[in-house]
C-alpha cells in the first residue's frame, strides 16, 4: 500500500524495503512539497521497525533535476533542502538512490546523501549551479570532494557539464550502473542486500581518503584555476565554488558546510545569479507563443530547398543534413554550385578532423545535399529558403518564380536580415506561407534562430518555424517585421554610438577593452573589423565608408580599424585614425576621452532604448526575447541577462537621465517603466 507523504511523494513499503517515489512533473524539481516528503520519508525509515532499509526514486522522465528555480524568486520555505540530505544521510539504515535521466543539482545532493547510487545506464549526473551564477547548496560541494576527490569535483562544478553513468562508476560517483529496465530492481536488491550486511554505512561527509590525497597536493588549486582560467573569467561563482572545495579538503565537514552556505547565500542575492536565472527561463519561453495554440497543425518537413549556396545559403542547408533532411541546393551557375558545396564538405571535414564526426557521417550527410541550376527541382519540397542578395528585385524574382514551381502547401521563406517579409509575400499569390527564417552567421553554427511572422503568415507555418528551429538546435526567437527585425535592429545604435566614440576622442583600444571587460568577446571595434565594413552602412560621412574607400575591409581585407598582423592581433590603424581626426575636425567636435563607465552608458542605453521601442511596438514578444536574441546572436555575456535583464539591474531611471543627458529621446516604454518603478523582466 502507498501512503501520501506529501502532494508529491509517496512511500510504499514492500518486503521490508520502502520505496520512496517522488511525482513532481515535468523534471521532479525539489520543491517544498517534495523537501517535505523527503523529510518525512527519512522519519519513516528511521521510525518503523517493519524497514530494513530505503530506495529513494522518482516517476516520470527524470530523478530530481536541481532544487526548484521558480521558487528562488517567489521565496523559499522549510524545511531546507541541506537539512533534508543530513537527515537521509545520518539514518542508520541503508538508503540507495535510483538514478535515471538527469540527476542534476540538488537532486545528485540527495543523492549523495544517499548511502549507495545505482544508475541506470542512460543517465546523466551533474551540479550545473554555476550555470545559474550559484553553487551546490546541499552539501554538495562538501561531498562531491570526498566522493570523487577535489580535481574531478571542481570539473564537474566549475565546467557545471554532467557526467554519464559509466564515467561516473569510474569516478566513484556511482557503486553500479545497470541496465535502465532493471533499475529499480537492482537498487531494491542493494538495498535489500546492504541492510542483511549490517555493518556501519557509507557516509560521503564521513569520507576522508581522497581529502587526505588531496591535502597533500600542495598545488591543486592553483592549478586547476591555471588550466581553467577561461572559466572564471569575469564570472564570480567559479572562485567561490573553488572556496567551498578548499574547505572541503582542510576542513571538517560541519565547518565545511558553514563555508558552503555562506558562499551560497552570497551568490543568490548577486546580479550575475539573478541574470542567469532570467536567462534559464528567457531561453525557454521564447517557444511559446501566445496567440497560436498549442494543437496548431505543424507540417511535415521532409525536404528542403535553399536558393543561393553562399556562405549564408551553405550554412543553412548544413542544419538540415544534419539532422537527416534532404536539400536541394540551387545556384545561377555551376561555379558557384561548385564552390558552395565544396566550401560545405571542407566545414564537415574540418569537424570530422577534430573527431566530432566520423568520416561516413561526413558523406551521409554531403549525401543528402544535391546542388541544381533549376529552380525547377523545387517543385516537391516541403520548404524553401531563399538566401540570395539582398534586394527587392531579386527577391520578387525568385519569389514569383516559386509561386509557379512550388506545390501548394509548401513553405516559402526568406532568410532576409532587412528587407519587408510583407512586400516579399505580395509576389507570391500565397502569403499565408511566407515567412522570414533569419539566421545568423555562420549559420551551422549561430544558435539563434529569427521567425519572422508576416501579416499574413499562417499560425501553421509560424507554429512549424518555431518548432523547426528547435530540431535543427536552433533557440527561435518570434519577431514581427521591421528594418533588422530584432537583434540587428537592437545593435545597430550599439555600432553607431561606437563610431561617435571614436570621433568624441576616445581611443579604440579603450572602447573595445572596456567592452571585453564587461563580458562581450571582442568590444564594437574589433567586431566591425571582423564582420566586414563594407557590410555595415551608416548615413552621412563616417569612418566605416573612408576606410572601405581605401579598400580596409577589416580582417578579410587589409585590416580595418586595426592592422592586424599573422596572428590576427590587431593594433589601431594609423590610418583609421587619420580619417576619425578628420572628421572629428569638420564637425568641430570636442575631444574627451570618456571613462569605462561613460563608455559602457555610452554604447547600452541606446540599445537598451531601442529594445524598449522593439517591445512597444510589438516587434517582440517579451524583454525576455530580446535579451535571448543578443546573447544568441551577438554573444551579449548571459551573466549580464541580456540588454533588457541588465536595464532593469543597472536602474532603469539612471538610464533615462543618462540618455536625456546625450541628446537622445527615451522610449515612452522605457519612461513609463522608469517613472513607474516598474522593470522591463
Ligand atoms: C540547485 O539545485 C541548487 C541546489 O544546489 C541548492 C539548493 C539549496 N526548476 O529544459 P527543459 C522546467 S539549482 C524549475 O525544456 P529538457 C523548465 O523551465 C538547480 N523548473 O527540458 C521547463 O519548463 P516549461 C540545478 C525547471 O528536457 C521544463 O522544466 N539544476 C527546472 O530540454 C522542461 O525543461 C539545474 O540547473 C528546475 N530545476 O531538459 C537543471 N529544470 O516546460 C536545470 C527544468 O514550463 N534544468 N525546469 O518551459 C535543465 O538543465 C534541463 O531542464 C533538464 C531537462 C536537463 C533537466
Amino acid at each position: 500500500m502507498s501512503e501520501t507523504l506529501s502532494e508529491t511523494v509517496s512511500l510504499t513499503v514492500e518486503n521490508g524495503i520502502a520505496i520512496v517515489a517522488i511525482d513532481n512533473p515535468p523534471v521532479n524539481a525539489l520543491g517544498l512539497s517534495v523537501r517535505q516528503g523527503l523529510d518525512a520519508a527519512a522519519d519513516r525509515i528511521g521510525s518503523d521497525a517493519g524497514i530494513k532499509a530505503g530506495v529513494i526514486t522518482a516517476k516520470g522522465r527524470t530523478f530530481p533535476a536541481g532544487a526548484d528555480i521558480a521558487e528562488f524568486d517567489i521565496g523559499m520555505r522549510e524545511p531546507w533542502l541541506p537539512g533534508v540530505v543530513d537527515k537521509l544521510e545520518a539514518l542508520d539504515k541503508p538508503v540507495v538512490a535510483a538514478i535515471f535521466g538527469t540527476a542534476l543539482g540538488g537532486g545528485l545532493e540527495v543523492a549523495l546523501g544517499c548511502h549507495y547510487r545505482v544508475a541506470a545506464a542512460s543517465a546523466k549526473l551533474g551540479l550545473p549551479e554555476v550555470k545559474l551564477g550559484l553553487l551546490p547548496g546541499a552539501g554538495g560541494t562538501q561531498r562531491l570532494p570526498r566522493v570523487v576527490g577535489a580535481e574531478a569535483a571542481l570539473q564537474m562544478m566549475v565546467t557545471g557539464k554532467p557526467v554519464k553513468a559509466a564515467l561516473a562508476e569510474k569516478m566513484g560517483l556511482v557503486d553500479k550502473v545497470v541496465a535502465d529496465d532493471a533499475l529499480l530492481a537492482e537498487a531494491v536488491a542493494l538495498a535489500r542486500a546492504a541492510a542483511a550486511e549490517g555493518g556501519p554505512l557509507p557516509r560521503a561527509s564521513q569520507k576522508s581518503d581522497m581529502t587526505a590525497k588531496d591535502k597533500a597536493d600542495a598545488d591543486l588549486f592553483d592549478r586547476f584555476k591555471a588550466e581553467h582560467g577561461r572559466l572564471f573569467r569575469g564570472v564570480i561563482a567559479p572562485d567561490e565554488i573553488l572556496d567551498c572545495v578548499k574547505a572541503a579538503v582542510n576542513l571538517p565537514f560541519a565547518e565545511g558546510m558553514a563555508v558552503e552556505s555562506a558562499n551560497f547565500n552570497k551568490l543568490f542575492v548577486s546580479d550575475q545569479s539573478k541574470a542567469l536565472r532570467h536567462v534559464f527561463f528567457a531561453m525557454r519561453e521564447t517557444a511559446k507563443v501566445p496567440d497560436i495554440a498549442r494543437d496548431t497543425p505543424l507540417i511535415d518537413v521532409k525536404s528542403v530547398g535553399v536558393i543561393g549556396a553562399g556562405t549564408m545559403g551553405g550554412g543553412i542547408a548544413m542544419n538540415f543534413a544534419n539532422i537527416g533532411i534532404p536539400v536541394t541546393i540551387v545556384e545561377v551557375k555551376q561555379e558557384a554550385l561548385d564552390r558552395g558545396l565544396g566550401v560545405i564538405r571542407k566545414n564537415y571535414e574540418a569537424t570530422a578532423r577534430k573527431g566530432r564526426l566520423s568520416e561516413e557521417d561526413v558523406e551521409t550527410r554531403m549525401g543528402l545535399l544535391t546542388g541544381s541550376l533549376d529552380m525547377e527541382d523545387l517543385a516537391d519540397v516541403d520548404l524553401v529558403i531563399e538566401a540570395v542578395f539582398e534586394s527587392m528585385e531579386v527577391k520578387e524574382k525568385v519569389f514569383s518564380r516559386l509561386e509557379t514551381i512550388c506545390k501548394p502547401g509548401a513553405i516559402l521563406a526568406s532568410n532576409t536580415s532587412f528587407l519587408d517579409i510583407d512586400h516579399i509575400a505580395t509576389f507570391t499569390s500565397r502569403p499565408e506561407m511566407v515567412l522570414g527564417l533569419h539566421f545568423f552567421s555562420p549559420a551551422n553554427v549561430m544558435p539563434l534562430l529569427e521567425v519572422v511572422r508576416g501579416e499574413k503568415s499562417s499560425d501553421s507555418v509560424i507554429a512549424t518555424g518555431m518548432k523547426l528551429a528547435g530540431k535543427i538546435g536552433k533557440t527561435p526567437v518570434l519577431a514581427r517585421v521591421c528594418d533588422g527585425f530584432i537583434a540587428n535592429r537592437l545593435m545597430f545604435p550599439y555600432i553607431v554610438a561606437s563610431q561617435e566614440m571614436l570621433l568624441g576622442g576616445t581611443s579604440m583600444k579603450a572602447v573595445d577593452a572596456t567592452m571585453n571587460q564587461y563580458g562581450f568577446a571582442m568590444g564594437p571595434i574589433s567586431m566591425i573589423d571582423l564582420v566586414g565594413l563594407d557590410i555595415i552602412k551608416l548615413p552621412s560621412r563616417n569612418i566605416m565608408a573612408e576606410l572601405v574607400a581605401k579598400d580596409r575591409l577589416g580582417q578579410k581585407k587589409n585590416g580595418g580599424f586595426y592592422d592586424y598582423d599573422e596572428k590576427r592581433r590587431g593594433t589601431p590603424s594609423p590610418v583609421a585614425q587619420d580619417i576619425i581626426t578628420d572628421i572629428a575636425r569638420e564637425r568641430g567636435i570636442e575631444q574627451r576621452e570618456l571613462s569605462p563607465e561613460e563608455i559602457i552608458a555610452g554604447l547600452l542605453y541606446p540599445v537598451v532604448n531601442e529594445g524598449a521601442k522593439i517591445l512597444e511596438e510589438g516587434i517582440a514578444l517579451r524583454a525576455g526575447d530580446i535579451d535571448v536574441a543578443a546573447i544568441l546572436g551577438y554573444n551579449w555575456p548571459a551573466y549580464q541577462g541580456g540588454p533588457m535583464c541588465w536595464a532593469d539591474i543597472h536602474g532603469l531611471p539612471k538610464i533615462v537621465a543618462g540618455l536625456k543627458a546625450m541628446g537622445l529621446k527615451p522610449a515612452a516604454l522605457l519612461e513609463k517603466l522608469a517613472a513607474e518603478g516598474k522593470s522591463f523582466t
